[in-house]
Order: structure tokens, then C-alpha cells, then sequence
């Protein structure tokens, strides 16, 4: 009997071969990321997440200080899915103005935020040049902030009615300012699933179609997974290598965001929505099955604060954000606050036993020396005592 700290204990006979894999540094396939999913050995599943989260990150957590701004709900997508979108002349439909969007702005500047995170509805009269104009009036007033704007399902839209190609149309938002995209309107890629939650949504080939010519252009996107609505497992599983398939050829994406399903005022309210175990299962295979992502993040917005934080020992190493003014979730009844301070991003870190680095969009740290808006931040140097697991036995 060797040592036996820092074992790993499988109950689950399926997961055996698997976490030799994992442990070998191997490739994971289909059926191995089915027996994940499957698996009630939690534990054995967290374990190998976290063994590759902290192979890849040691004990450093990263979280950035941001703003959503959401221009407009109206949409005319109606997606199942969705609690955001709103007929035009639906009670709560709205338009922000140029004005009040540079407002938002100005005050997320002011709180320190480096990005914001642009999205919003499928809008029947906005033409193309309205979001361009926006996007150049936020960079000519704040240069320094990364704008993280329009999903892919976005782009495919303004690329249908300003009649450009899907590669025009993401070089026309880089030259007005964009500079990278976030990961939204992906679901689940299979037609199955797209035909009931979200059928007038881009297809998911041309989701993917869609990201990999933003990636072409040097624009990097992150990439999502809608999860505990009606997918299966094998459902999942697919949606996640053909990201897998995708990030081989480009290595454009440079985070995954699994999202969990609010059913509330939704076209499917009367689902149960994810459990705690779906949650965190969620995390810990897309860590495993995504071996060319550099980076998890837990969204606690839709996680809840306490379920985001143990996700960050079950593979997540990015806990997002500061989230201002949160609608998407929201109005599909989600119960968490729409705003959570630095301070308290930084406890829940520290609670965690990881240490707290703020990040930018594309995770270079940021110097809140240079820019002492707010308290300087823990330094991302391995300082913070972490030891890899070097004393591995596997009890198979
Ligand atoms: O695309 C919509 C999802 C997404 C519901 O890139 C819902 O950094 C749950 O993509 N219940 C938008 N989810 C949010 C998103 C995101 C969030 C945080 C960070 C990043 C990033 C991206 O929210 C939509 C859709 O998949 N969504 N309705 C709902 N009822």
C-alpha cells in the first residue's frame, strides 16, 4: 500500500479507465465524457477536474471587474428559452439610448471595470450601423476598456440584414472597436435540442462557422453550454467536442462558460431546471473533456454564489465577475444579486483556498497599481504556498 494522501478513491467502475487517462495526461472521448456525465462518484469526477485545474493553474483564481450592458431587449427570436426578449410593443420592452449606454459606461469605468460585456436582442428596425456607432462611441470615450461585444448569433443576424458576408460583418465591429466576442447563444449545438429551446436562433454548425471566422480575423471569443433543460447526455457530450474539435483548429476561444438553465418565465417553466450535482458535473467534465481550453469559469450569477465558489475545487479557475445590472438571468427568476464586490469575490476566493488574481478579458493580470482606483490585489506569483500533487496513488 503506497501513501495514501491525496488519493484518489473510484467507486465507479466505469470511471476507472478513465481517470487512468486523466491521470495519464491522455485524450478523453465520447464515451468516456458519457461515463462522467453518467456517474454518480462525484467525488472521483471533481477530484480528476480539480487534478487538472490545479496541473494547469496551481491555486491561482481569476475573476475580473466588469459591466453587461444589454442595449435592447427586443428580439425577434422568441426563443423558449429565453425570459429576456420582449415583443416591441410588449409591456418592458426597451431601447436604451446612445446617451444612456455611454452613462452605463461612464459609471462601470468609474467602478473599474476593464470590460464590457455587450449583448442583446435580435432588434426588427436597429440596422447594423447603430451597433457600429455604439461601438465606436464607447471606444472613443473609454480606449482603455476591453469591449467584449455581440454573441455569435448576433453577428449571424447583423450579417443578414446589413446583406454582408459573416466575414464583413465581424470586420466591420473590429474596425469600429470590438475586440473580442462573448460566448452566448451556443446552447446545444444539436438540431434536436435548437429545433425545441431556440428554433429561430443560428443553427449550431453556423455557430461554430461563425466563431471560427472571428477567430480567423483575431478576434477571440469564449464559448457556452446551456445546460439541465432537455438535453441528454450524449447531448452534452457532442456539443462539447465539437468546441474540443473546433478550439484544434483555431485556438480562438479563451474561456468556457457552462450555463445553468433558469426556467422561470421561460417557455419552459415548467421544467425542474439543474440540481447541485448537475452543476458542479457540469464544470468538472467540461474541465476533463475540454483539454484545449485554457480556462473554467463559474458564472455566479446563475450558479448562486455558494455553488460558484466549491466549483472552484471541481476545475472551474475563474470565478466571473462583478457582473453589474444582470438581466438575462433575472428576468428568468434568478434569485442572486446582480452585483457582487471585489471584496467579496476576493473572500470567497480566499475561502476556497485559491488565491484571487484580477484578470483582464484575455486574463493578462491587471496593475491596480498603475490604476489605484481600487486597493491593490494579490500579486499572481506562486506565492501562495501551493504544492502540486506529487504523492498520487491511484486505488483502482
Ligand atoms: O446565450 C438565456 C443563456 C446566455 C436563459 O462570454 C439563459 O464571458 C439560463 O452567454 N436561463 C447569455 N440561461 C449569457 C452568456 C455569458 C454569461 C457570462 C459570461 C459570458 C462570457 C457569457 O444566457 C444566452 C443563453 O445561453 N440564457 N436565457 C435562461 N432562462
Amino acid at each position: 500500500m503506497g501513501l495514501q494522501l491525496h488519493a484518489l478513491q473510484v467507486n465507479d467502475a466505469r470511471l476507472q479507465p478513465v481517470a487512468a487517462k486523466v491521470l495519464a495526461g491522455e485524450r478523453l472521448d465520447a464515451a468516456d465524457g458519457l461515463a462522467l456525465y453518467q456517474s454518480h462518484d462525484l467525488l472521483a469526477v471533481g477530484w480528476l477536474a480539480n487534478f487538472v485545474r490545479e496541473k494547469k493553474h496551481g491555486n491561482v483564481t481569476y475573476f475580473n471587474v466588469n459591466r453587461h450592458i444589454n442595449p435592447t431587449n427586443v428580439c425577434v427570436a422568441h426563443c423558449k428559452l429565453c425570459a429576456f426578449g420582449r415583443s416591441p410593443d410588449s409591456p418592458g420592452a426597451y431601447n436604451f439610448a446612445l446617451d444612456e449606454i455611454y452613462k452605463r459606461a461612464g459609471d462601470g469605468v468609474a467602478e473599474g471595470a476593464t470590460e464590457f460585456h455587450i449583448v442583446g436582442g435580435l432588434h426588427p428596425d436597429l440596422p447594423f450601423e447603430y451597433y457600429l456607432t455604439l461601438i465606436r462611441g464607447l471606444k472613443e470615450r473609454f480606449p482603455q476598456v476591453h469591449l467584449k461585444a455581440f454573441t455569435m448569433v448576433e453577428v449571424g443576424y447583423y450579417a443578414r440584414i446589413s446583406k454582408r458576408s459573416i466575414r464583413d460583418t465581424l470586420l466591420a465591429m473590429k474596425n469600429a472597436g470590438v475586440d473580442s466576442l462573448p460566448g452566448g447563444g451556443a446552447e446545444i449545438f444539436h438540431p434536436r435540442v435548437r429545433k425545441i429551446i431556440c428554433d429561430h436562433k443560428v443553427s449550431g454548425q453556423r455557430w461554430l462557422e461563425i466563431a471560427r471566422t472571428a477567430h480567423e480575423l483575431g478576434l477571440r471569443s469564449n464559448a457556452t453550454m446551456l445546460y439541465g433543460h432537455i438535453e441528454t447526455a450524449e447531448e452534452r457530450v457532442d456539443h462539447l467536442l465539437q468546441l474540443r474539435a473546433t478550439q484544434d483548429i483555431t485556438h480562438g476561444f479563451v474561456t468556457f462558460i457552462p450555463l445553468a438553465f433558469h426556467p422561470a418565465n421561460t417557455g419552459l417553466a415548467h421544467l425542474p431546471g439543474p440540481t447541485g450535482m448537475d452543476d458542479l458535473k457540469a464544470i468538472a467534465v467540461s474541465r476533463l473533456l475540454l483539454d484545449n481550453f485554457d480556462h473554467i469559469k463559474a458564472y455566479w450569477i446563475m450558479l448562486t454564489p455558494r455553488i460558484a465558489q466549491v466549483a472552484l475545487r471541481f476545475g472551474a479557475n475563474d470565478l466571473d465577475g462583478t457582473v453589474v445590472e444582470e438581466k438575462i438571468y433575472h428576468d428568468a427568476g434568478a434569485t442572486t444579486p446582480e452585483f457582487m464586490t471585489r471584496a467579496e469575490l476576493e473572500r470567497l476566493i480566499r475561502a476556497a483556498g485559491r488565491v484571487p488574481v484580477e484578470r483582464d478579458t484575455l486574463y493578462n493580470p491587471v496593475d491596480r497599481v498603475k490604476n489605484p482606483m481600487t486597493p491593490p490585489r494579490v500579486s499572481p506569483s506562486r506565492s501562495d504556498g501551493f504544492v502540486p500533487e506529487t504523492s498520487l496513488t491511484l486505488n483502482l
